[in-house]
């Protein structure tokens, strides 16, 4: 490859590579302990009720498609109004487990594929699918058509936790899909289990040849980084780092900038302690381990991630927004010039928030959680 043929992409993850170690290892911020602000700088108008729900992503044009964790889908407009899409297949509903997220295909304007996970019955539990159909769309009513299964985690499991976040490259040439550890904490650090690790697929899901263990065997090939716990968030920077959240046991939520081959920690190390208080040694015992930027204790529990571009909030370019389920807020966290990241704001909402979204107009959507939960647009006052 001659020089003149080194792409941007390539030529930023190359910069990125040469980051001082030291950037990585500053001592992260607990942001658990900061107060919530009350007072919001949006104005919040419920547009939609829904059951369950549990994930949102916008269409090019301005709708968003919505998952019902029951298993069911729509598709639902700006003013709220609702279209079921047909033919979701067979979903464990059970815990934290059922039909969860969704993501459109970043050339979906052509092609009109939906990606979308879930926990499959089977094996008495259930195993964590990615799957991808082609959206249709006629006489007023939409279904799923030609539906791939483009990964499967074998074995099934009991355990919540499945994770099943969906994340495109910003070239779109590759899918991240997080997977929990299903409660069953020391698979995490098993490199041939899928459980506990971000996965980096192909969009037709095969492996990628240039994958951390590409040409190895079994979950090793898709394998981008391992060490993870109940991952609920994941998402590209403007500047084309991957960012991560996950949930902590008592205390211990994480942020973390993911790099190929990166191992987390999960569960030889945590900010936080099991839930019976027995103590977990913390990240800065073992240095080997990739720490978070920015960590919770007590918890937030967060829930969906999403980077802000747009003309409603021109102070938040770039900031990275989470809902909160225990935090019942949402967050925003900014970033210094050297990659390292902090919480700049906590908003109370007085509801636990399942999933962040931003529409194409600039305005910040998010879902309740639970029965009857609203669906809400966030506009500048
Ligand atoms: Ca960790």
């Amino acid at each position: 490859m001659n020089r003149s043929a080194l792409s941007p992409a390539f030529a930023l993850a190359a910069l990125l590579a040469l980051t001082p170690v030291g950037a990585r290892c500053a001592a992260p911020e607990n942001a658990g302990s900061l107060p919530a602000d009350g007072t919001v700088p949006f104005a919040v108008r419920r547009v939609a009720t829904f059951d369950r729900p549990w994930a949102i992503a916008f269409l090019p044009d301005g709708r968003l498609v919505l998952t019902e964790k029951a298993g069911r889908l729509f598709l639902v407009t700006q003013a709220g109004a609702r279209t079921a899409i047909d033919g979701v297949p067979a979903t464990y509903d059970r815990g934290q487990n059922g039909l969860l997220d969704v993501a459109p295909s970043p050339d979906f304007a052509r092609n009109g594929l939906l990606y979308f996970t879930r926990v499959a019955p089977g094996d008495g539990g259930g195993a964590l699918v990615l799957a991808r159909a082609r959206l249709e769309e006629s006489g007023g009513r939409a279904r799923l058509r030609d539906q791939k299964t483009l990964w499967r985690q074998q074995p099934a499991s009991r355990g919540g936790q499945p994770g099943g976040i969906i994340a495109f490259s910003p070239d779109g040439r590759h899918l991240f899909l997080t997977v929990g550890d299903r409660m069953e904490p020391d698979t995490a650090q098993d490199p041939d289990a899928a459980r506990g690790k971000i996965l980096r697929l192909n969009p037709d899901g095969s492996a990628p040849p240039d994958n951390p263990m590409a040409g190895r065997a079994g979950i090793r090939a898709l394998t981008w980084s391992m060490g993870h716990r109940n991952p609920y968030g994941l998402a590209f920077a403007p500047d084309g780092a991957l960012w991560e959240h996950e949930m902590g046991p008592r205390g211990g939520d994480e942020l973390n900038r993911i790099r190929p081959g990166g191992n987390y920690g999960w569960p030889e190390v945590s900010n936080g302690d099991q839930y019976s208080g027995w103590p977990i040694p913390r990240h800065a015992t073992r240095p080997e381990f990739d720490a978070p930027s920015v960590y919770w204790t007590p918890v937030i529990a967060p829930a969906g991630l999403a980077f802000y571009h747009g003309p409603q909030f021109p102070a938040w370019q770039g900031s990275a927004l989470i809902g909160g389920l225990r935090a019942e807020g949402l967050v925003r966290i900014a970033f210094n010039a050297d990659g390292t990241a902090r919480q700049a704001d906590r908003w109370a909402l007085g509801r636990r928030i399942r999933d962040v979204a931003v529409a194409p107009d600039g305005a910040v959507w998010v879902i309740e959680d639970g029965d009857g939960a609203g669906l809400l647009r966030l506009t500048s006052k």
